[in-house]
């Protein structure tokens, strides 16, 4: 690995906020692209404090930092994400119940606003009828889910089920680390995607097919 983006990695994993942002900046300043930033370097530093996690190496603090660490790394990355295009269409977007992880669903948040899509974010732990009330008030081209946990991935039916009693062609995307396209399938979600990057390229594929 490029020896910036190694050390952006471990700045990132030791929630060293002040050096994540300076390198994110002198990586871009290197010409990297602001995806390569993400997935060479800040993701897998996301990773692997999650499988330190597992292994009883590291502990919530130390996730809590690295998470700190890596926010503040991708509000510096996101001008750089930001494209020309604006006006795509609206997107609801929500963590669910029981679900406080964020970093995902931000950094989906931040490549559709990249890719032209206005955004509301209506954060995490977001309860089933608060999914509903935003669709109501919102109408939105595409609702948004995304869970962290295996546990709080089985909410996403309930939700799903909810919002299309309130509208039955509700278009509904769902992704988070769990989730696959299987379950998305088995639960009648409209689509799926694996990462933020594809969630921009899933999303307009999802609005084409409306159109
Ligand atoms: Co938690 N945590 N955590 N955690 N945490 C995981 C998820 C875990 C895999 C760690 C592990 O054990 N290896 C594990 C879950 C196991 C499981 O259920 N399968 C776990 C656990 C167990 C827990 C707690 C239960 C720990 C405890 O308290 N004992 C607890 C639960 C709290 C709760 O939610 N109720 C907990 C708490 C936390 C922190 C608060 C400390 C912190 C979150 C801070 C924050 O988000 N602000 C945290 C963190 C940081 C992690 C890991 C290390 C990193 C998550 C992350 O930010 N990844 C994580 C390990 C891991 O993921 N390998 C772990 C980087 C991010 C860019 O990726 O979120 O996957 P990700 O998002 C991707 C894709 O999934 C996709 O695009 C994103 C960007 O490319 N995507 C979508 C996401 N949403 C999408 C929506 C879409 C489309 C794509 O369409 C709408």
């Amino acid at each position: 690995m490029n020896e910036l983006l190694e050390m952006l990695k471990r700045a990132v994993m030791l929630g060293d906020e002040e050096e994540t942002v300076r390198l994110v900046g002198e990586a871009l300043h290197t010409g990297l692209l602001p995806r390569t930033v993400l997935e060479e370097a800040m993701m897998p530093a996301m990773e692997e404090i999650g499988e330190r996690f597992s292994r009883n190496e590291a502990f919530i603090p130390e996730l809590i930092v690295a998470a700190m660490a890596m926010e503040k790394g991708m509000e510096a990355l996101k001008p750089f994400l930001a494209g020309e295009e604006r006006g795509r269409g609206l997107v609801v977007l929500g963590t669910v119940h029981g679900d406080i992880h964020s970093i995902g669903k931000n950094l989906v948040r931040m490549c559709l606003e990249g890719a032209g899509f206005q955004v509301v974010d209506i954060g995490e732990d977001v309860r089933t009828e608060r999914f509903v009330e935003a669709y109501r008030e919102h109408r939105p081209d595409i609702l948004g889910l995304s869970a962290l946990l295996s546990s709080t991935m089985q909410r996403m039916p309930e939700v799903i089920e909810a919002v299309r009693a309130e509208d039955p062609s509700a278009v509904i995307m769902v992704g988070g680390a769990p989730v696959t396209r299987e379950f998305a399938e088995r639960i009648g979600a409209s689509g799926y995607a694996p990462n933020a990057f594809e969630a921009a390229v899933k999303a307009r594929e999802l609005l084409s097919a409306t159109d």
